[in-house]
């Protein structure tokens, strides 16, 4: 109810209570109650007993009623759901994933304004203060298990884009999750899924941007590695702008997977890669492999090229 209301209001134009009482059908005792709630979520809402209600402000909060207004997506983020501090989006998204059937759709959004305990892979930890954006997106790709690097690869693609496009900033991607300004990570991605031996049932693709943080609150261990777009840019950035081009790139590169013509995707991976060429230790989890990056082929592996002249092909490992 109190979106509907949010759907009338006005910033610079008063709405009478009564007019909304119409609109709505409700009580203008229930209006009342509803913009109280909207206060609470820290709507300013100037109300004046001849005029009625007049929108001063929205919240800087990432809320689904914000994110949804102007968002240009066919499905992806047709439907969110918003915590101010979850442990992790990934945890609530892989649960909410196995509930297909009782009417979650592909798209569905999971978004915080703070993770309590956010994840990155391997069991590593994820630092996401206020300030930054935390999501998780649940997919229903009708692909076989193998493309879960290329849907990591393609959020990537998506994340460069929507940081290009909101802040004019240009950022690369270091293979196969982090994307990095000025060698430090700003932006990190965990794909988790779940899968049959040629079906997908689920993939939670979860991305973490550092947006407004300041570099004095990162952790003392991580400061040195790490930057927000905000130090970059020397000003706030409008996070609900950014989720909405996001949820947009993300979506338009979705669909691209879909049709299988990760090729094209893999293009553009190639123009923003801080990768290719260089010289790289990979720990693939069993060992640590030395050599020249020379290039990601189609599968999304990255091909190592040993001193020996060996080519090596690695399907997931981190970058030390
Ligand atoms: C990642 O893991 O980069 C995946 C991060 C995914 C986070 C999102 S937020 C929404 C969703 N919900 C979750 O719970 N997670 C996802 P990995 O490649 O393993 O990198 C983890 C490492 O990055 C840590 O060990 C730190 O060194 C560093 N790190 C931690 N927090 C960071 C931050 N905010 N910015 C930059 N680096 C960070």
């Amino acid at each position: 109810m109190a979106n509907d209301i949010l759907k009338f209001l006005r910033e610079k134009e008063y709405i009478s209570g009564e007019v909304l009482a119409r609109k709505l059908n409700i009580s203008r005792v229930a209006i009342w109650k509803q913009v109280q709630k909207l206060k609470d979520m820290g709507y300013k809402i100037i109300s004046d007993q001849n005029l009625g209600y007049c929108l001063v402000s929205r919240p800087d909060l990432l809320l689904p009623q914000e994110i949804q207004r102007g968002l240009s997506t066919n499905y992806i983020g047709k439907e969110i759901y918003y915590f101010p501090e979850p442990k992790s989006t990934n945890i609530i998204a892989k649960e909410k994933a196995l509930h297909r059937a009782e009417g979650v759709n592909e798209g569905t959004l999971i978004i915080a304004e703070r993770q309590s305990a956010g994840k990155g892979r391997l069991g590593r930890k994820w630092f996401s203060p206020a300030g930054g954006i935390w999501l998780s997106v649940i997919l229903y790709p009708q692909l076989s298990p193998s493309y879960i690097s290329r849907i990591t690869l393609m959020t990537a693609v998506a994340a460069v884009k929507a940081i290009k496009i909101c802040t004019q900033i240009k950022s690369q991607i270091k293979w196969p999750n982090d994307i990095l300004i000025n060698e430090k990570k700003v932006c990190g991605i965990l794909t988790e899924m779940s899968a049959e031996l040629d079906i997908i049932n689920w993939v939670v693709v979860g991305i973490g941007i550092n947006t407004n943080i300041d570099h004095r609150d990162f952790p003392e261990d991580i400061q040195e590695n790490t930057i927000s777009l905000k130090e970059v840019s020397g000003k706030e950035i409008l996070r609900v702008k950014l989720v909405q081009v996001f949820l947009q790139e993300f979506e338009k590169y979705y669909e691209i997977l879909k049709r299988r013509e990760f090729s094209s995707v893999l293009k553009e991976w190639k123009l923003y890669s801080h990768t290719l060429g260089k010289k790289i230790r990979v720990d693939t989890g069993e060992r640590i492999i030395t050599g020249e990056a020379v290039e990601i082929n189609e599968e999304g592996a990255l091909i190592l090229k040993k001193e020996d002249g060996e080519l090596v092909k690695i399907l997931s490992g981190t970058i030390i």
